[in-house]
């Protein structure tokens, strides 16, 4: 059934890709200008890309993806911001285990933070089973503003994973809780990709925050991003690399306020005004290195983690890409 639900979405989606493509995003690989839609195609199958559709709080994709390096495209087709982060739970943890024991302790710890009562919140959060620790983060796309595509690229070992997306709806409930999880089979098939090779490397690190040379032309670009660590913030997660544009109405203290999931006005709908979000690499561990490709076109823009206070924490930075 969920295969042939996959079939179903393909071919929109294949459709969708193209013109996004043909409009913004080429991969880190391809250095083609006005390039037919018929090499496009052939970009496409030639590259092996994973495509992720989301319409109305779904991750629309392949249940077995193969190993190694693998692009994703991240089509957010639904009115919300999203991202997708994928998880790596210890051995025999799977998708029910996360529902059962993870989701509602979360559910009902961001409720009471929602009340106005964070210590019973926090609290709730002691109730999570002690494999929820040893969970891993493997990357995936940071946030994504609705209409836009997010492109990143990660390197995957074979087995069993999550993607989540853990944005809240207006009304504070996790994205997660309502339907924004599912589980993807990494095959022992390896994609034969290799590593992109980027034009902007990034660092992230808990000591230095975002380090990069924001001296960075209009254009496609593909950006790395290397964590030199990762730590647990003080909301419980570690920290990531989002970009976002960021227009003249922008208020960065209002962003800086949205990036923290424990703050009951943070990481919910709406967005703050002016900042469209464009992807990234989600949260990795220590040593990783992940990657995502944009076109930018002359703008202001913000590198910023999705940590409570970026800015104080050097993850707010902001660059301008002029004409
Ligand atoms: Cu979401």
């Amino acid at each position: 059934m969920k295969t042939q639900n996959y079939l179903k979405v393909s071919k929109p989606l294949f459709t969708i890709l193209l013109i996004s493509i043909t409009l913004n995003v080429q991969s880190c690989k391809s250095d083609k200008k006005n390039v037919s839609n018929d090499h496009l195609k052939e970009d496409l199958i030639k590259e092996n890309t994973i495509n992720i559709l989301t319409e109305n709080m779904d991750f629309q994709m392949a249940d077995t993806i193969p190993s190694g390096w693998n692009t994703f495209k991240y089509k957010n087709a639904s009115p919300q911001t999203h991202f997708f982060l994928i998880d790596k739970y210890p051995e025999g943890i799977t998708l029910d285990s996360v529902k059962a024991r993870v989701l509602p302790p979360f559910d009902r710890g961001m409720k009471l933070i929602n009340e106005g009562k964070p210590k019973e919140g926090f609290a709730e959060f002691g109730k999570l089973p002690a494999w929820f620790m040893d969970m891993k983060n493997l990357g995936g796309s940071g946030l994504i503003s609705p209409g836009h595509l997010a492109q990143t690229t990660v390197k995957l070992d074979p087995g069993y994973y999550i993607i989540e997306c853990y944005v809240k709806m207006s009304n504070g409930m996790w994205h997660t809780s309502m339907g924004m999880a599912k589980e993807v089979i990494v095959s022992e098939t390896n994609s034969g990709n290799s590593e992109p090779k980027a034009d902007i490397k990034v660092e992230i690190s808990s000591t230095d925050g975002i380090v990069f040379n924001d001296s960075i032309s209009k254009g496609k670009h593909c950006f790395s991003v290397y964590y030199k660590d990762q730590i647990v913030h003080e909301n419980f997660i570690g920290h990531d690399v989002n970009l976002a544009k960021i227009d003249d109405n922008a208020n960065l203290d209002d962003l800086n306020n949205w990036m923290d999931w424990s703050n009951p006005k943070g990481l919910i709908e709406p967005a703050p005004k002016g900042v469209t979000f464009l992807g990234g690499v989600n949260n990795m561990t220590t040593g990783d290195t992940g990657y995502f490709t944009v076109n930018l076109e002359p703008s202001r823009y913000v590198l910023i983690s999705e940590v409570p206070n970026p800015a104080g924490k050097n993850m707010l930075k902001t660059f301008l890409v002029s004409n």
